[in-house]
């Protein structure tokens, strides 16, 4: 099912993508997007049939010709287990890098917490109180600090927890939990979840596809419910809950004349910092000293979302346009993290003066200058970085080519703003959420979060799929990269209801004056869309689990390990999820059977794919559909009040 792209396909829908497209070639810069067409995907990798977990290896079973008997591995591992296995290993890498994430987050809290880091402190202490209720804290004479150390310790010490439940998972829906446990699925520890599951996929252990598919699922809801939860959770405390606030996107938020800096990667314990040395009249003089007017902040994918989220700092780019930023000519310094940085950065920065900047132990890129984040004194480290890209700024030799394409948005909407938002200041509750849903304006709710991938349209299955749901009322909840696809397309700003929703949809944001897609942060704070979910269950109305409600989950343009994690633990969690581009398992039938039907009988949600985005769209729809139908909530319209000539029929009946 790994589908080919057509040689005359769409490369991109993002008009400054395109611009950066055609400069590149004329420059004989090579990026992705050429690499893309050069090299095609192993269809036998791609399919998950592929095992090379042991050195007798690579076994390749594709499927069986005619009446040829189904082939195994030199072990005799079949193409389920194959299936199987694989899908679970890169369940377990997704899972590790959001939560290995998370970790360095809780030391950071932790550590600040302690006093030992001058530059973070507690912002949110009411989420801050709320941590310490759900970790049993009797925290009624304890003095703030104290709370945080408290705090941060069992944070820390879920990733290390043995047995037991993790904490989080108990904000799940009561009866999401008992399924939870009834099946084994409840995490136990972080790290434990995904060293079982590598070990579990080693050659010889398990090779029993349902039971591989289960504990991918306690890897997964291990992240979902654990490590994505304790970044986002840990990050507000330390950096504010987002509230809604207007933002700019696109590479034409690049600035010719200003020392441009772009942090990129998906960790805002450094972007932080880079935010406060920017704003340091001592950095701006030494910027204006060498001849720049000042310094301008940007962000690129998803370490983009959290300063967006919460400064307003305007976003270049994502995923697919992270070379291309470079090729203007004007990036002074690129400074990257942990996750999607592709290698290829070094390369095309070679071509230009950009200094490409490593700054964690975990993500060094040959060649590049590293300066690596001293969690200890993280403003110097920050300070030092943007002096790199003001020495670099004078380097520059290159013509510039900004795009002159940028959008506004409005973003920021945390699971707690949207209660505050949609029930107002005296009724904050998701009571009019839930009532819009039952009385039909609201057709139900999407999840619409992930990659790009340079297989498709970049942008393309995000928008079109986006336009089609919200066009048929069913409001979005984006995150990441596809978030940042909306916000280019002008989806995030509350005039998108009147242009592109169905009249139901439009008139509840209309009236309450947001989007219809609601940019939720990046792909770690997915966790706030299983937060979301839960308060619409809690609020009742709507049945009494996740699986009940009119929901669905996608990713269309998925290329990552954590998208397939983020994928399980939805699953998991109760949802319908569908992907697009191509299913890593869809060479064993089998299993893909199991995924995409058998699944929904035992945990209520499953698995889907679908290449076209309107298929897509047309498949969330109808699981929408039934599970209003299953509601009784399918023929429901809004309350009607009688006036007196209803009423005298009324009697008269
Ligand atoms: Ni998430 Fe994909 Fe990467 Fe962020 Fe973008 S590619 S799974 S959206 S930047 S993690």
């Amino acid at each position: 099912m790994a589908e080919k792209k057509k040689p005359d396909a769409i490369l991109t829908v993002c008009d400054a993508t395109q611009v950066m497209l055609n400069a590149a070639r004329e420059q004989g810069v090579e990026t992705i997007f050429d690499r893309a067409a050069k090299m095609k995907p192993c269809p036998i990798g791609a399919e998950g049939i592929c095992c090379k977990n042991c050195a007798m290896g690579p076994c390749r079973v594709t499927p069986p010709k005619g009446d040829e008997p189904a082939k195994t591995g030199l072990c005799g591992a079949t193409a389920e287990t194959i299936a199987a296995r694989n899908f679970a290993r890169m369940v377990a890498a997704g899972s590790a890098a959001h939560s290995d994430h998370a970790r360095g987050v809780a030391e950071v809290f932790l550590a600040a917490a302690k006093g030992e880091i001058p530059g973070y402190g507690v912002k949110d202490v009411q989420k801050l109180l709320q941590l310490a209720m759900d970790f049993g804290l009797d925290s009624e004479n304890m003095e703030l600090s104290d709370i945080a150390v408290e705090v941060g310790k069992r944070c820390v010490a879920q990733f290390g927890q043995q047995e037991g439940e993790l904490v989080f998972a108990k904000r799940a829906p009561l009866k999401r939990q008992e399924l939870w446990r009834k099946l084994n699925l409840m995490p136990r520890g972080i790290d434990r979840e995904v060293v079982e599951l590598m070990h579990r996929t080693h050659m010889g252990v398990d090779q029993d596809y349902k039971n591989l598919t289960a504990q991918a699922a306690r890897a997964a809801l291990a992240d979902g419910w654990g490590g994505s939860m304790i970044s986002t959770e840990l990050q507000d405390i330390m950096f504010g809950t987002p509230v809604p606030i207007t933002g700019t996107i696109n590479l034409g938020v690049l600035k010719e004349d200003e020392v441009n800096i772009i942090v990129h990667g998906h960790d805002p314990l450094m972007s932080e910092m880079v935010v406060v040395a920017c704003q340091d009249p001592e950095m701006i003089k030494l910027a204006q000293s060498k001849g720049a007017k000042g310094l301008n902040l940007t962000g690129m994918c998803c370490t983009a979302s959290e300063i967006l989220v919460r400064h307003g700092i305007p976003v270049a780019g994502n995923f697919l346009q992270q070379e291309l930023a470079i090729v203007t000519g004007v990036v002074d310094a690129m400074v990257i993290d942990v996750q999607c940085e592709m290698q290829a950065l070094h390369r095309v920065s070679q071509c230009y003066h950009t200094q490409l900047i490593t700054t964690s132990p975990k993500a060094k890129i040959y060649g590049a200058k590293h300066i690596e984040f001293n969690e200890h004194d993280p403003i110097n480290t920050a300070k030092q970085i943007v002096r790199e890209a003001i020495e670099a700024y004078p380097r520059r030799k290159s013509k510039a080519v900004i795009p002159d394409i940028r959008q506004d948005m409005v973003v920021g909407f945390s699971h707690e703003t949207i209660t505050y938002l949609l029930g107002g200041k005296f009724r904050a509750s998701y009571r009019p959420l839930n009532d819009n849903i039952i009385g039909g304006r609201i057709r139900g709710i999407a999840g619409v979060v992930g990659c790009n991938n340079a297989r498709v349209g970049h942008d393309e299955g995000n928008l079109q799929l986006i336009k089609e749901l919200i066009k048929n009322d069913v409001l979005v909840l984006t995150t990441g990269c596809s978030a940042m696809a909306c916000g280019k397309a002008g989806l995030l700003v509350p005039e998108a209801a009147a242009k592109y929703c169905g009249a139901g949809l439009a008139e509840v944001c209309e009236t309450v004056g947001i989007p219809p897609v609601l940019h939720m942060g990046s792909c770690v704070d997915n966790s706030r869309i299983l937060m979301a979910a839960t308060a619409v269950v809690k609020e009742g109305g709507l049945g009494d689990d996740i699986s009940d409600l009119p929901v669905a989950g996608a990713a269309p343009e998925w290329m990552s390990e954590k998208a397939l994690a983020i994928g399980h633990y939805f699953v998991a969690s109760g949802v319908y999820t569908i992907f697009g581009v191509t299913f890593p398992t869809s060479g064993s039938k089998i299993y893909q059977d199991y995924l995409f039907n058998e699944l929904e009988n035992e945990w209520g949600g499953k698995w889907d794919f679908a290449l076209d985005p309107l298929e897509m769209a047309r498949k969330m729809i109808e699981h929408i559909d039934k599970k209003r139908k299953a509601l009784g909530i399918d023929k429901a319209r809004d309350r009607v009040l009688f006036d007196m000539a209803m009423r005298r029929e009324l009697d008269a009946v």
